[in-house]
């Protein structure tokens, strides 16, 4: 041992010994290796302390390996929103999922079908849109990992069949379900301020299987109950009906909007949408295109481009769907 260790790095030494956990003993070690004066004398023993945790250092990372659980639900998301299918077993959310997107997830006319989340990529006009097909809601335990991935998504579709008796348990089965993940679904607006830990979630309902007997008498019954709180779109996958409708609504759902940037004297690109959420301004656009850019922003010319017009917005103007804007700086 070199001699001329300060008394503060014997103290640290004898921790070590003491030190239960790895982490712990990676903070102790870490501490020496600062403690430690530099010179000849404490070469070799500089060198083991590195040894020591970097060695360390690999355990913590293999611990971490092993305890940390897969998590199926964790989505990355791509397109211009995710929004993820919630119902019961057998209503046909997977059915859905592959009459909207190109994804082909196992459909079955028995329950609990789905186990892990099927994604797919919808196309609406110029937009992408990412579906998220669940495993079903049911009676008993409710997966909190599944409910976390609901809580990240940007809205969700509530999926009934209309072939089901049960259609207004089930719906306020699934409020119940949502209240206890702290989420709040609203389509207009939240009106009252929101306890902490809460979030607002867009939502929908899709009524599926109309083509099934008494579907019409059914739906009718849970669009009285749900009395306007929620959009209610009643489709049938089997027959194809209101599909079309369906996708237009998805979209709404998301609350974007899409806007074409414009250079001057040249046409905007319709295939290339900027997509921001509804309520952002010229300014928003001007970040997201270059951050520099927005320091010298004046404003915009918000085109006509049907009469070959615009007029002139400031930068707090909050961008319509389909808006044509040239900045201005
Ligand atoms: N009559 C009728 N049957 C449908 C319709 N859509 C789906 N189905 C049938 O309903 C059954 C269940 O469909 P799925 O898409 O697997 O339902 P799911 O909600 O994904 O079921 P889980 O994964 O178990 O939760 C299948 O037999 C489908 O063919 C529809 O519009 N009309
Ligand atoms: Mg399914």
């Amino acid at each position: 041992m070199p001699a001329n260790l300060p008394p503060e790095y014997k103290r640290t030494e004898e921790k070590l010994r003491r030190a239960k956990t790895i982490e712990e003993k990676i903070e102790i070690v870490q501490k020496l290796i600062a403690l430690l004066p530099k010179h000849k004398g404490t070469d070799k023993l500089y060198a083991d302390l590195k040894r020591k945790l970097s060695k360390l250092k690999e355990m913590a990372e293999e611990e971490r390996r092993k305890t940390a659980r897969y998590d199926p639900f964790l989505i990355k998301k791509s397109g211009a929103g995710q929004v993820v299918l919630l119902g019961f077993p057998n209503s046909g959310k997977s059915s859905i999922l592959k009459a909207l997107t190109n994804s082909n997830p196992e459909i079955a006319d028995f329950p609990f079908t789905t186990v892990k989340p099927n994604l797919g990529m919808m196309e609406f006009e110029n937009v992408q849109i990412q579906l998220v097909d669940l495993p079903p809601i049911h009676r008993g335990h409710v997966d909190p990992l599944m409910m976390n991935a609901v809580r990240r998504s940007d809205g969700m579709l509530l999926i009934f069949d209309a072939g089901n008796d049960e259609i207004l348990d089930e719906y306020e089965y699934i409020l119940k379900v949502l209240r206890e993940r702290k989420i709040e679904p609203y389509w207009d607006r939240i009106e009252d301020e929101m306890d902490v830990g809460w979030i607002g979630l867009r939502a929908m309902i899709v009524v599926n299987k109309m083509d099934r007997d008494y579907a019409e008498e059914r739906f009718e019954m849970l669009m009285e109950f749900v009395n306007s709180r929620f959009p209610v779109v009643p489709i049938s996958v089997v027959e194809g009906r209101n599909l079309e409708e369906l996708k237009r609504k998805i979209f709404e759902l998301l609350d974007i909007v899409r806007v074409y940037s414009k250079r001057p004297g040249k046409p905007p690109d319709y295939e290339k949408p900027f997509v921001l959420r509804r309520g952002s301004t010229v300014l928003d656009l001007a970040e997201e295109i270059h951050k520099e850019f927005s320091k010298k922003l004046k404003g915009a010319k918000l085109w006509d481009m049907e009469r070959r017009t615009y007029r002139f917005v400031e930068r707090n103007y909050e961008m319509k769907d389909g808006d044509v804007i040239e900045l201005v700086i």
